[in-house]
């Protein structure tokens, strides 16, 4: 197959310059930055169509991405746009995976990366990922409201460009994954649940869903179900939150910066915003490792907890659902190892001693 045809071919991993270039705000000077991103896996989950009586719920994979989060779709674009437009350094403020992804497509496109990050609030696997690329890390002594504050106004004084989801191409890159639901199932679904820190994922979302269903390539809009953890919830609550906590680092945002997005998504869709406390987080997270082989991060199984916490009574009968999974459990080592289990036998080394545990294991 020659490349241009691998390009054609819609799962191919050509990103998502490639493959959604008519629904970006792009041409051909535009270069064509990508991972691979784009084109994650949409898988059925039994156990949730069991728990809330849909006919289909689908998990969207966007833990598949490169990096490992759901950023890759928009920081592609947003990478692609800043080069374009003569940038030679980028800079976020994050809470883990928006500095993950920026520092490794900064380190693709020979930019250089700043990321503030709230110090010793991220996750390992994060903070990994920065290093590795080649990030210059500054680890603020504050959460990721103050660091979001400090990057819009360094922004402002220096030449680098603001990769956060304030940056309008962000969100377009990111509502890629919606195209790409419709896609795959032929049509919008009922429900879509999705979880929310800083609002710029569910205002993408929504942006792809009403994008295509004014294409008619969709014949519905899903109802949009938002989900922040009950320590960090300032879109239910209508008001910041000064001192955000929960133990889903991701979402530990006070003050979402796309707050308008997010309730547009919610009123237009005639949805909903809600809070899931830690214990439901942590339950979701495990249940999707354990009866599904989603091994997500904490921020990322809120969107089930949502989805159990609102339709767990069976009420979604002949619904289609997806959640979006938006970031990998590797990321976060520490938290699994704190909150699941291991089912461990220390053993000698001869033969015996093994079998012995796996015949007690299989009877
Ligand atoms: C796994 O990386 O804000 O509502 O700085 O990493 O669009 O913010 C991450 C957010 C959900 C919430 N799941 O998405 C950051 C950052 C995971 C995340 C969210 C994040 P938004």
């Amino acid at each position: 197959m020659t490349s241009s045809a691998v390009r054609s071919e819609p799962w191919a991993s050509g990103g998502v310059l490639e493959r959604y270039a008519d629904w970006l705000p792009i041409d051909a000077s535009t270069p064509r930055v990508s991972l691979g991103e784009g084109s994650t896996p949409l898988v059925r989950a039994r156990s949730l169509e069991r728990a809330t009586g849909a006919d289909e719920v689908w998990l969207k994979l966007e833990m598949c991405n490169p990096t490992g989060s759901f950023k890759d779709r928009g920081m592609a674009v947003a990478v692609a746009k800043a080069i374009e437009q003569g940038a030679t350094a980028v800079l976020c403020a994050s809470t883990g995976n928006t500095s993950a992804s920026a520092a490794a497509y900064a380190a693709r496109c020979g930019l250089r990366a700043f990321v503030l990050v709230p110090e010793g609030r991220i996750a390992k696997g994060k903070l990994a990922q920065a290093a590795a690329h080649g990030a210059k890390i500054l680890a603020v002594d504050g959460n990721f409201d103050d660091a979001l504050r400090s990057a819009q106004r360094l922004t402002e004084h220096l030449p680098v460009a603001l990769v956060n989801s304030v940056n309008p191409y962000r969100i377009d890159g990111q509502k890629t994954a919606a195209m790409e639901i419709v896609d795959e199932l032929g049509d919008a679904p009922d429900l879509h649940c999705i979880p929310v820190g800083n609002a710029g994922n569910i205002t993408a979302y929504w942006r792809g869903y009403r994008e295509y269903f004014q294409a008619e390539r969709s014949s519905k809009h899903p109802r949009m179900l938002g989900v922040q953890a009950a320590g960090a919830a300032p879109l239910v609550l209508g008001r910041p939150v000064e001192q955000p906590e929960t133990i889903a680092t991701a979402i530990r945002i006070g003050s979402p910066a796309s707050w308008d997005g997010a309730v547009a998504a919610r009123d237009e869709s005639r949805g909903a915003i809600i809070a899931v406390g830690d214990d439901e987080i942590l339950h979701a997270y495990r249940t999707l490792a354990g009866e599904e082989g989603v091994f997500c991060e904490p921020a990322s199984a809120a969107s089930v907890a949502g989805l159990l916490s609102r339709h767990g009574d069976g009420s979604l009968a002949g619904r289609r659902v997806v959640c979006t999974i938006t970031g990998h459990g590797l990321k976060d080592p520490e938290r699994a190892i704190e909150s699941i289990q291991a089912d461990v036998v220390e053993i000698g080394p001869e033969y015996e001693e093994a079998e012995a545990v796996i015949r007690e294991g299989l009877a």
